[in-house]
């Protein structure tokens, strides 16, 4: 196709993407250095219809925080508060067990749980939690838990990593969801996260979940202090753990969102850098099969545009969200199936409903069908 290209240092990368041939760290950074979006965005799109075509994913789907008790404080974070903030909340397990069957009319097939680091919940607590799910919604995929809460109730528990997780896949944890990665250096993780575990016992509890055969996603939080070779040596390391265990299903990139946060003086992202890090997340993860454009913190009009910089999946109808909403978001906390299937057509897409597992589902009025 005759495109031009405005950056022409992109030229050997169009024959690498158009060849199929993996992209190098010096590819990344040259991506992330340039400001032709639209030639990252027809880049993006050549490894984005080649492994999907037109489709576009979306589920129906609810979020679920049981508790914002946090003990990490992290300097990013506005949702975590102290135990004894008054404005803090944990449910009981009845709570958790009610949230999940309110406020939507369409059969959900995923509940997305993450909540704080709280110092008085167990993990048999969680255990607890999960099976209620499972009894009370057993058609429902439980994608729960970041790789920092796993990580806390080994602490917690002083049980293995291993041992954790399998308790937790056995009370009913069916995947993890992508959270917690935010950028792996360490100098940025000491100024964002300093109480987090570090990036390699991320990839090292996300690796340990794959080997048990629990699939998980991923994520990079970008917009904050973090620089291009920070972000190209997250991807990086990801592609790599991805070559080790096949065990990552979607990456997610998340804009740092600054209000309420002790980061508050940093600027927002733009349209123009979330772009950006979709296409660059396409170009870059050649092993991971889907890139969601995360309408919550993209906003939908970015989200729908991603669709066309290299995202084939929009998330979902999400109900209740309180991360980002903390920490200022003003998009609405729910979109309704029918909208999602709008942004994704009018972008010239074809929308697929789809379970955890990229299945698609077929509706009735009262019923869905998950087609295998
Ligand atoms: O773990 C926290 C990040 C994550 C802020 O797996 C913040 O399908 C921006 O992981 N500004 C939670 N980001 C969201 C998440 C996610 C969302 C949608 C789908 C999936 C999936 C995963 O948000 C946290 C953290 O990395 N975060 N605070 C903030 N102020």
């Amino acid at each position: 196709m005759n495109v031009y290209f405005e950056d022409r240092r992109l030229l050997p990368i169009r024959e690498k993407v158009e060849a199929g041939e993996r992209l190098s760290y010096e590819d990344g950074l040259a991506l992330y250095r340039t400001n032709d979006l639209l030639a990252l965005g027809y880049l993006a799109n050549i490894p984005r219809e080649r492994m999907h075509g037109d489709v576009t994913y979306f589920n129906v789907n609810r979020h679920i925080n049981p508790t914002d008790v946090c003990v990490a404080s992290c300097r990013l974070c506005a949702f975590g508060k102290q135990r004894r903030d008054p404005n803090s909340y944990t449910m009981t397990l009845e709570q958790v067990w009610e949230t999940a069957g309110k406020g939507w009319t369409e059969q959900i097939t995923e509940f997305h749980i993450v909540g704080g680091l709280h110092p008085e919940l167990n993990l048999d607590w969680f255990c607890q939690m999960l099976r209620g799910l499972k009894e009370r919604y057993p058609m429902i995929h439980l994608k729960a838990f970041t790789m920092v809460e796993i990580g806390y109730f080994a602490r917690r528990e002083k049980m293995s990593i291993h041992d954790v997780l399998v308790q937790l896949r056995d009370a009913g944890m069916d995947s993890l969801p992508g959270g917690g990665a935010e950028v792996f250096s360490e100098r940025v993780r000491r100024i964002i996260c300093d109480h987090k575990l570090t990036g390699d016992e991320w990839l090292a509890t996300a690796r340990t979940a794959h080997e048990l055969g629990l699939n998980s996603n991923c994520t990079m939080l970008y917009g904050h202090i973090e620089n291009e070779e920070d972000r190209v040596d997250h991807l990086v390391k990801l592609r790599g753990l991805q070559d080790e265990t096949n065990g990552f299903v979607t990456f997610i990139p998340l804009a740092f969102h600054p209000q309420n946060t002790a980061l508050s003086h940093i600027p927002s992202t733009t349209g123009f850098d979330d772009l950006k890090n979709i296409a660059v997340a396409r170009l870059m993860l050649d092993n991971i099969p889907h890139i969601k454009a995360y309408w919550v913190m993209m906003t939908p009009r970015i989200a729908q545009t991603a669709l066309r910089f290299g995202a084939n999946d929009i998330d979902g109808t999400v109900v209740e969200e309180k991360i980002y909403h903390e920490a200022g978001s003003t998009v609405s906390q729910s979109l309704r199936r029918g909208e999602l299937l709008r942004l994704i057509k009018l972008a010239g897409r074809t929308p697929v409903e789809r379970d955890t597992r990229y299945r698609p589902v077929q509706r009735t009025e009262t019923a869905f069908t998950v087609l295998v």
